[in-house]
């Protein structure tokens, strides 16, 4: 199979850097584009030096930015992950959040009209489902989101299924999970929980557990993600839809203390405030549909990738 060419927006971030390596590391040619607000180059230091490999610094919700670079690099695909990932501060200022995460697909989905770029794989988040209580929940489930970026994600969603049914772009939404690994920020308070504990048993102080630590999520392997996102902006089969990006394994913050607490023994004992306010108690997806679709599903056991996090 001849190498692909994808464009990667979002290619300094968490789940970009690892994708851009993936993509890499099976032949494929990659332009990553990043404007290096929430990235970092560090991210890609890895990389940087592979011929195949070419980054340019760019907002991708500047009007015009991604169809000029689309229209000089021709991708056969485009990964678009560039994204305003913080929650609270989509609530704060719901303008970013619209220009980062709605106008920026816009611009993406435009580039691909314009210049013919066949299929657009996009990172969209389990935060669509919001209040959904039925779990563990299939692609059908009502999508009533809590938030600006529950919504942003979900409006991108439908923007890209209206260019596939009006010019045939096959476009692949990912529903990610709570995705963990190397390369998530512990510092950032919008951190996930995975990364700050392991950070704060790494250092020998307290983690805090908001509520009595028996909430669970789908914790979705970093490493993963990038292979479904590689899988499908390079599949040569058709591929559409909408798909969760998850494991359908449940892991409550107490078994993931249980793991710390046997790989750092003596550790501080966790510190118990009250739940934090708009908390779901537990996130579970059903990967059915994305194992059909890519003949792949995120598997790597919870302790494997935790494992490979705390060794980095
Ligand atoms: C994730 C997203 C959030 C939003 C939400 C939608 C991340 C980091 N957050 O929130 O942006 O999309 O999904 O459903 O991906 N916790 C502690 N102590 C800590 C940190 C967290 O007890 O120091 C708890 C937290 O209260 C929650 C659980 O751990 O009950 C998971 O927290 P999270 O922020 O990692 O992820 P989540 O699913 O709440």
């Amino acid at each position: 199979m001849a190498g692909k060419r994808v464009l990667v927006t979002g290619a300094a971030g968490f789940i970009g850097s690892h994708t851009v390596d993936r993509l890499v590391a099976d032949g494929h040619h990659v332009l990553g584009v990043d404007d290096l607000s929430t990235g970092t180059q560090e991210n890609l230091s890895g990389i940087l030096e592979e011929s195949r490999f070419n980054f340019e610094k760019q907002d991708v919700s500047a009007p015009g930015a991604v169809a000029s670079i689309v229209e000089r690099y021709h991708p056969d695909t485009i990964i678009h992950l560039a994204a305003l990932v913080s929650v609270p501060r989509g609530e704060t200022e719901p303008g970013l959040n619209y220009r980062l995460n709605v106008q920026a697909t816009h611009e993406v989905c435009e580039a691909a009209r314009r210049h013919q770029v066949p299929r657009i794989v996009f990172a969209s988040s389990a935060a669509v489902y919001g209040e959904c209580a039925e779990l563990p929940l299939a692609e059908s489930a009502p999508t009533i989101p809590v938030s600006q970026y529950g919504y942003a994600k979900r409006i991108s969603e439908q923007l890209l299924e209206g260019y596939r049914a009006s010019y045939g772009i096959e476009t692949v939404c990912f529903r990610y999970f709570n995705v963990y690994g190397p390369r998530q920020d512990p510092a950032s308070p919008y951190s996930g929980v995975v990364s700050i504990f392991s950070d704060r048993f790494r250092v020998g102080q307290p983690v805090t557990i908001y509520g009595d630590g028996t909430q669970s999520r789908d914790f979705v392997y970093v490493g993963d993600v990038a292979m479904a996102n590689a899988l499908a902006a390079t599949s040569e089969t058709p591929i559409y839809g909408t798909f969760n990006c998850c494991t359908g394994e449940s892991t409550s913050l107490l078994d993931l203390i249980a793991v710390l607490d046997r790989r750092f023994p003596g550790a501080p004992k966790p510190e118990h405030h009250p739940e934090r306010a708009g908390d779901i108690k537990h996130s579970l997806g059903d990967p059915t549909a994305i194992q059909s679709a890519l003949k792949f599903a995120p598997a790597t056991p919870f302790a494997e990738g935790l494992g490979t996090l705390l060794a980095d």
